[in-house]
């Protein structure tokens, strides 16, 4: 299927559609608590006129070997005014996904600060302006039922005057609007107290004993932001379906336990040795903060937004439960776009069960806490999901502002086994070093344009560099047709 954006785009703002979800419905055991452009080949093929003319502009480096990125090729690339990432277009969606970082340690906080002024929210609305997608999901960002829509208000509706613009930049070319008015965000496992000691300290109430860890209800929350209309009545989430319930879960295993079970042939837990007994386990949520399938109307055709943020893999003892969880919560996603047998054993927070109709146009994106390379992850999982053959094949996004960042940073970076041009957060340098964890991974049945990731290098601009410390991880961006 193909579709055209050249419709006319309303000239009045339509009413963001906001779906505030009440806390009450939650139980009280629940309770509360630019990158530079590479142009890909196709882009090239693609993109006649103002691909050249921004090439022009910034240059263009062979896709087919990002480390041509050579960061000590002293060619200055723009100034302060120049354009870091091509206009859209207008044919193609521009699919990002962020990982804001606008997490504050109490409860109100972000929304106060947001309230008052706040620069960090600043400089993250004029990346997003610079980058001017269609649908954004942001991960780290409170859910409160107001914060999203703050946000949106406040900052990203309003002109941030560093934003550089490609669409701005490129006025002659008729960039059509694209502001982002439509907003769906919804509860996360983050912060919930389970009241269960769920890391086995002894304790119960940590920020470690809730659902998904986080002191406060919402923290580290999402936010889908669209152009175009969001369908709130048919979103689907699975907040609360059960980690077990998942056929052939990583159940979290103490090593003795392990060791045993595999010498013995058997995967019981007879001699006890589970991280969790099995009154917790039969409880545990699979979601860490929560995956949602938001459906978004774009000139009649259907496109799935599904979002998440798998728990960092880290921050656990020798069961590796967050690297379990890590990779059973991207398995989620992988059997829900799968054949409809393998997903079937979904249940969504409504009651629905089963995986998306195959044939759906979809999107995956988030900060999925896993490198296909590096890291501590159990990364079969974030492989397997790229290699899906129900996922778009396309070179990885890539930037130049990440191959300068392994280079100055050296230490973990220096013993990755991926393109540092792919990597998307900035991480301690120790360990693990930059990383590969942010995706946005169109289906199948979507034609890929072109990508990047907005980490410009300082020699691209100094001052579009100093924005993106505004967060550790940078905006992954993909354009997109529906086939
Ligand atoms: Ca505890
Ligand atoms: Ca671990
Ligand atoms: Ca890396």
């Amino acid at each position: 299927m193909s579709f055209s954006l050249k419709v006319t785009i309303p000239a009045v703002l339509l009413p963001v559609d906001y779906v505030p979800r009440v806390q009450t419905k939650v139980n009280v055991n629940e309770s509360m608590r630019v990158r530079s452009f590479i142009g890909s080949p196709i882009a090239r093929c693609a993109w006649p006129q103002i691909a050249l003319s921004v090439f022009a502009l910034v240059g263009v480096c062979d896709a087919q070997d990002p480390r041509g990125l050579d960061p000590g090729s002293g060619e200055k690339r723009g100034g302060a005014g120049s354009v870091l990432v091509p206009a859209p277009p207008s044919s193609t969606l521009r699919i990002a996904t962020f990982n804001v970082a606008l997490n504050r340690k109490k409860a109100g906080e972000l929304a106060q600060d947001l309230e008052k002024g706040d620069d960090q929210a600043r400089r993250i609305a004029a990346i997003v302006q610079s980058v001017a997608p269609d649908i954004l999901l942001v991960n780290e960002l409170d859910y409160d039922g107001k914060t999203a829509k703050l946000f949106l208000d406040r900052y990203l509706r309003v002109s941030q005057p560093e934003s550089r613009s490609a669409a701005a930049a490129q006025s002659d070319a008729k960039i059509p609007d694209r502001d982002l008015r439509y907003v769906y965000s919804g509860p996360v496992n983050t912060g919930v107290d389970s009241g269960l000691d769920l890391n086995n300290n002894g304790r119960i109430h940590d920020p470690d004993d809730a659902w998904g860890y986080g002191a406060f209800p919402g923290q580290y929350g999402m936010a889908v932001y669209s152009r175009y209309p969001i369908v709130s009545g048919e979103v689907r989430t699975f907040l609360k379906f059960p980690w077990s319930k998942m056929p052939g879960a990583l159940r979290p295993k103490l090593p003795s336990s392990a060791k045993k079970s595999e010498s013995s042939g058997s995967d019981s837990d007879s001699d006890g040795k589970w991280f969790h007994d099995d009154a917790v386990w039969e409880q545990l949520r699979l979601s860490s903060k929560s995956h949602w399938d938001v459906p978004i109307e774009i000139q009649g055709a259907r496109l799935h937004i599904l979002a998440s943020h798998p728990t960092p893999p880290v921050f656990d003892g020798a069961e590796d439960r967050n690297g379990c969880r890590n990779h059973d919560e991207i398995r989620l996603f992988r059997d829900y776009i799968s054949e409809e047998s393998q997903g079937a054993y979904l249940v969504d927070d409504a009651g629905t069960k089963g995986s998306i109709p195959s044939g759906s146009h979809f999107v995956i994106v988030g900060d999925l806490n896993s490198d296909p390379l590096d890291g501590d992850g159990r990364s079969e999982a974030i492989r397997s999901l790229i290699e899906h053959p129900n996922i778009a094949t396309y070179d990885a996004p890539s930037s130049r502002g990440a191959v300068d960042a392994a280079e100055k940073s050296a230490g973990a970076n220096t013993k990755h086994r991926g393109n540092p041009a792919h990597d998307t957060g900035d991480f301690n340098d120790k360990n693990p070093g930059n990383l590969r964890i942010d995706f946005v991974l169109p289906s199948a049945n979507c034609k890929v344009i072109a990508s990047g990731v907005y980490w410009p290098s300082a020699s691209e601009s100094a001052a579009a560099n100093e924005l993106t410390s505004a967060s550790d991880h940078h905006l992954v961006w993909v354009d997109i047709e529906l086939k």
